[in-house]
C-alpha cells in the first residue's frame, strides 16, 4: 500500500459518493457511504495486488489452489483495514468528515459463502497464507445467496433468503477473461486415432461459462495480496428469438436456465450432505473451472505437463470438490493428449485431501446412475481408476471382500468421494490430533493400513487478525501492552502474558476489559431481543452450528435444571448467569429447529419469571454469523464446548473464545483436547465420556439412558418438563420429539445418540465448579489471562505452515512496496 494520504483519500471518497450516488458527502446514506469508503480501500490495495500478480507470473512459484465449496468470509472493510496496518488512520480520516467507521462497517453485508466451520476454517486459511506471503488462491463459488438469514419468530427458526449481492460488492472484479467451458450431461462416443489410442468425445451435452470474480485477500502488513477466485455461471450462447431455430433455441433456454439456477444458492447443510444433482453440478462446475484456469496458467511458461506438481497443487476441502481427480485426469488425458499413466502420476502428485468429519452422513456419496447421467465422461474415467485400485486392493489383500466393500470407490450403486480423494490423493490429513487418530483406527483404518505414509494430522486454527485485532480491541491493547508489538504474525508472543497473569493490577485490567466488552454485547442483545441482561453474571455462550452432536440440548436441559433448583430453593446462593445461544439449524432438521424452540420457549419462561430475580437470563441472538460472532467472543466468560466426545473433528470456535479470554467447559474432543494440553487442567473445565468410552458404546450397543431417565430425579423431572407443557404453554406434544430421542430406542437410531444423559449429571457437577470458581475473582482472572497467554498453538499461520512443510512445499513471495 502507498504511504496512507489523508487528503486523497477524503476527496477519494466525495468523489465516489458524487460519481456513484450523484450526491454529496452530506446527502449520502450510510449504505452509500459504505461503498464509497470500501471502494477508496480497494483502491489503496490495487497497487499491492497487481505487485503480486506480477511477482507470482514472473517468478512462477509453486502455488497452492484451495478447492472449497465454502468461504465463510464475513466482512472484508475492517480486516481489510486492519492487515493494511491502516485501521487507525481510516478511522481518523472519516472522523475528521463527520464519519464514524464502525458505523460504516456495520452497512457492509456479511459475505456468508459457507454454513460453519469448514468454510470459517478456510477464510482463515486465506488470511493466513496471505499473511505468511504464500501464493495461493482461494476456488470457490459465488453464490447468488450466501447462508440464509435467521429470524426467529415466535421461538421458531424462519430461513429468509440473503441476497448479499443486491447492492453490489465493493470488493469484487469481475473478470471475464477468464472464462472457461464446463459440460454436464450428454454422452461419450469413442473414436479409434491412427495410432491405435482412444479419443472420447463428447456430445450434446449442455454447457455454461465459468467467468471468474477475484475478490483480495490482503496480508498482514507485507504488501502481498492473494486471490479468492469465485466462479459465477453464465450461458455460453447469449440467445435470441430470431436468430436461432427451434433446436438451438430450446438448447440455449436450458443452459441458460442451467447457469442461472448452478450458483443460484448455498446448500445450507453441513455434516449431513444429501445427494441433490444440482449440488454435484455445483461441484464440478467450480473444479472444473479452477482446474482449467490453473492448467492455462501453467501452460503460459511450459509446454510439457510433467512439472505440473512442481508447480500446482490442489487442496481439496472435505469430499465436496474431490471430483477434482477425475476432471484433472480428463483435462491431462483428453485435453492434453497423455497416456493414463502419465496422467495418473501427475494427478497423484498434485492432489491432496483434508477430512472435515467423523460423521458418516458428511461423506459424499453419489448414486452411480445419477453421476453418470451428469458427468458421463467424468464417470468413465472413475470408473477406471476404480477398476485398477480395486485390483490393488486384490493384490495386496486376496480374497479379501471385505477390504473391497470398504474401500472401493464404486460400490453398492453409488461413487464414494472420499474414497476416491484418499485413492487419488498423495495427503489426507484429519484437523486435530484426536480426530486424526480416529480416521486411522477407526472410520479410515482399512485405507491407514494401505497406505501409512499418506495420513498426517493438521489441527485447525484461527486467524489472531480478525478475533483479536478487528474484533477485541480493547484486548488487542492489552496485549501490545504486555507482549510488544508482533503477536498479530506470532501469536506465541502472548506467552509474556503468563509472567503477568497473576498480578492484580493487570487482572484487575483484564477483568475492566472484558466488562466494557459484555457491555457492548449486552447493548446488542437488548437492541435485538429487548432482554436486559445483567453484565456482572457470567456470560455463558453456546454459539456454533446446530447439530444434534454438539449438544445444544444438554445445555438447555441443565438451563431447566437450575431454573428448578431456583424455584425449589429461591434462597439458595447462587451466581447470577446469562446463558447465551447462536446457531443456525439446516432448513429441514427437526430436532435441531425443535431444539431452537425449546431453548427460545425457556427463555421467554424464565425472563419473565420474576421470582427468581433475574438471577438467570437466557438468550437466543437470532442471524448468528460471522460479524455479530467477534463481539460474542470478545465478551463471554465461559465458552461451552461440549460436543460428544470423538464427534467434533476439531472445532475453532473454541480457539476464538480461548483466545479472547473465555474459560473453556468441554469435553475431551477435537481440538479441546490440545487445548487443555496447552492451558493446563486449572484453566479449563473438562467433564464427560472419553472418545474410547463413547466408541466403546457404540460398538457394544450397551449405553442404556432410559435406565439414567428412571434412576436419576433431576434427569427424570426435566425430561418430563418437555412434555407436561411447562414450557410450551400446556401442548404437550411441542417438544415430544425431543423427549423421544432419549427414550425410544431403533436399530437405526438408538436413544440418546449423542450420549446427553451419560453426560448430564457431570456436566451438572462441572458447572457448579464453574460457578464457585467466578466467585474468585481473581483466580478467574488469572486463568482467563492464561487462556489468552496459551493459546499461540490455535493460530491458523501455525497451521498453514504446518500446511506448506508437509504437504505443499510453497516458498514465500517478496513483494516490495510500491513506493
Ligand atoms: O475443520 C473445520 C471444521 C471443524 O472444526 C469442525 O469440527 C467440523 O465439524 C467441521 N466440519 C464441517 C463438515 N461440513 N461438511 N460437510 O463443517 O469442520
Amino acid at each position: 500500500m502507498k504511504a496512507f494520504n489523508k487528503k486523497i483519500f477524503i476527496k477519494q471518497i466525495s468523489d465516489n459518493v458524487k460519481n456513484m450516488y450523484r450526491k454529496n458527502l452530506e446527502e449520502a446514506s450510510q449504505e452509500e457511504l459504505f461503498q464509497a469508503v470500501a471502494d477508496a480501500v480497494k483502491n489503496m490495495i490495487m497497487d499491492d495486488w497487481i505487485a503480486t500478480q506480477q511477482v507470482m507470473e514472473k517468478d512462477e512459484p509453486k502455488t497452492v489452489y484451495y478447492l472449497s465449496m465454502e468461504f465463510l468470509l464475513g466482512r472484508a472493510l475492517g480486516n481489510n483495514l486492519i492487515n493494511m496496518t491502516a485501521y487507525a488512520q481510516v478511522k481518523e480520516a472519516l472522523e475528521e468528515i463527520g464519519l464514524d467507521l464502525n458505523t460504516i462497517e456495520q452497512q457492509e453485508p456479511d459475505p456468508a459463502l459457507g454454513n460453519g466451520g469448514l468454510g470459517r476454517l478456510a477464510a482463515c486459511f486465506l488470511d493466513s497464507l496471505a499473511s505468511l506471503g504464500y501464493p495461493a488462491y482461494g476456488c470457490g463459488i459465488r453464490y447468488r445467496y450466501g447462508m440464509f438469514k435467521q429470524q426467529i419468530v415466535e421461538g421458531f427458526q424462519v430461513e429468509v433468503p440473503d441476497n448479499w449481492l443486491k447492492n453490489g460488492y465493493p470488493f469484487e472484479m469481475k473478470r471475464p477473461e477468464y472464462c472457461y467451458e464446463v459440460r454436464f450431461g450428454g454422452h461419450v462416443r469413442m473414436e479409434m486415432r491412427e495410432d491405435g489410442n482412444m479419443d472420447f468425445i463428447h456430445e450434446d451435452y449442455q454447457a455454461v461459462n465459468a467467468v471468474a470474480y477475484d475478490l483480495p485477500i490482503v496480508g498482514y502488513n507485507n504488501h502481498v495480496v492473494d486471490t479468492l477466485i469465485i466462479w459465477d455461471a453464465q450461458p455460453e450462447v447469449e440467445f435470441s428469438l430470431t436468430s436461432f431455430n427451434e433446436g438451438q433455441y430450446h438448447k440455449a433456454v436450458e443452459e441458460s436456465n442451467l447457469a442461472r439456477t448452478l450458483v443460484e444458492v448455498l446448500y445450507p447443510n453441513d455434516e449431513h450432505i444429501q445427494g441433490k444433482e444440482l449440488r454435484l453440478k455445483q461441484q464440478y462446475f467450480f473444479v472444473s473451472a479452477s482446474i482449467q484456469r490453473a492448467i492455462a496458467k501453467y501452460k503460459k511458461h511450459h509446454r510439457s505437463l510433467k512439472q505440473l506438481p512442481k508447480k500446482v497443487v490442489f487442496q481439496m476441502n472435505d469430499t465436496h470438490p474431490t471430483v477434482a481427480v477425475a476432471e484433472l485426469m480428463r483435462i491431462l488425458i483428453d485435453v492434453e493428449g497423455l497416456s493414463w499413466d502419465e496422467a495418473w502420476k501427475i494427478t497423484t502428485q498434485c492432489v491432496a485431501y483434508t477430512n472435515h468429519t467423523i460423521m458418516a452422513e458428511a461423506l459424499e456419496k453419489w448414486p452411480i446412475d445419477i453421476f453418470e447421467r451428469i458427468l458421463p465422461r467424468v464417470y468413465q474415467i472413475v470408473d477406471e481408476i476404480n477398476r485398477r485400485f480395486v485390483l490393488d486392493i486384490m493384490d495386496r489383500y486376496p480374497g479379501n471382500e471385505d477390504k473391497i466393500r470398504s474401500m472401493a470407490i464404486l460400490y453398492d450403486g453409488q461413487v464414494r468421494m472420499a474414497n476416491l480423494a484418499i485413492a487419488a490423493g498423495f495427503s489426507v490429513n484429519g484437523v486435530a490430533r484426536l480426530h486424526t487418530e480416529i480416521l486411522k483406527n477407526e472410520s479410515l483404518k482399512d485405507f491407514y493400513e494401505m497406505f501409512p505414509e499418506k495420513f498426517n494430522n493438521k489441527t485447525n486454527g484461527i486467524t489472531q487478525r480478525r478475533f483479536l485485532a478487528h474484533g477485541n480491541p480493547l484486548l488487542a491493547d492489552f496485549v501490545t501492552k504486555y507482549c510488544g508489538k508482533g503477536w498479530e504474525t506470532d501469536l506465541q508472543k502472548t506467552r509474556k502474558l503468563i509472567a503477568k497473569a497473576d498480578d492484580p493490577k493487570v487482572q484487575k485490567e483484564f477483568m475492566e476489559i472484558k466488562r466494557e466488552n459484555k457491555k457492548r454485547l449486552a447493548k446488542y442483545i437488548l437492541e435485538k431481543t429487548g432482554i436486559e441482561v445483567n453484565v456482572d453474571s457470567i456470560f455463558d455462550v453456546h454459539v456454533k452450528r446446530l447439530h444434534e452432536y454438539k449438544r445444544q440440548l444438554m445445555n438447555i436441559l441443565h438451563v431447566m435444571y437450575l431454573y428448578n433448583r431456583l424455584k425449589d430453593n429461591p434462597d439458595m446462593d447462587f451466581v447470577p448467569r446469562t446463558f447465551i445461544f447462536g446457531a443456525k439449524a439446516a432448513a429441514g432438521y427437526r430436532n435441531a429447529k425443535n431444539t431452537i424452540k425449546l431453548i427460545n420457549n425457556v427463555a421467554d419462561v424464565i425472563n419473565h419469571d420474576v421470582s427468581i430475580g433475574g438471577k438467570i437470563k437466557v438468550v437466543f441472538i437470532e442471524d448468528y454469523k460471522v460479524s455479530n460472532a467477534e463481539w460474542i467472543y470478545a465478551a463471554a466468560d465461559v465458552s461451552e464446548q461440549i460436543s460428544t466426545a470423538s464427534k467434533e473433528a476439531s472445532g475453532t470456535g473454541n480457539m476464538k473464545f480461548m483466545l479472547n479470554g473465555a474459560l473453556t467447559i468441554g469435553t475431551m474432543d477435537g481440538a479441546n483436547v490440545e487445548m487443555f494440553e496447552e492451558v493446563g487442567e486449572e484453566n479449563m473445565f473438562i467433564f464427560g465420556l472419553s472418545a474410547q468410552e463413547v466408541i466403546g458404546f457404540e460398538r457394544n450397543h450397551n449405553y442404556r439412558p432410559g435406565d439414567i431417565y428412571n434412576n436419576d430425579p433431576d434427569v427424570n423431572r426435566v425430561l418430563n418438563q418437555l412434555i407436561d407443557g411447562t414450557y410450551s404453554h400446556g401442548d404437550y406434544e411441542l417438544f415430544r420429539s425431543l423427549y423421544n430421542y432419549f427414550l425410544n430406542d431403533r436399530p437405526d437410531n438408538p436413544a440418546d445418540r449423542y450420549f446427553i444423559l451419560a453426560d448430564f449429571r457431570s456436566y451438572i457437577q462441572t458447572q457448579e465448579k464453574v460457578a464457585a470458581y467466578y466467585r474468585n475473582r481473581s483466580a478467574w482472572a488469572k486463568s482467563a489471562i492464561m487462556n489468552v497467554a496459551c493459546v499461540g498453538k490455535f493460530s491458523s499461520d501455525r497451521t498453514i505452515q504446518e500446511y506448506v512443510d508437509d504437504i505443499w512445499h510453497l516458498e514465500k513471495i517478496k513483494v516490495r512496496t510500491s513506493l
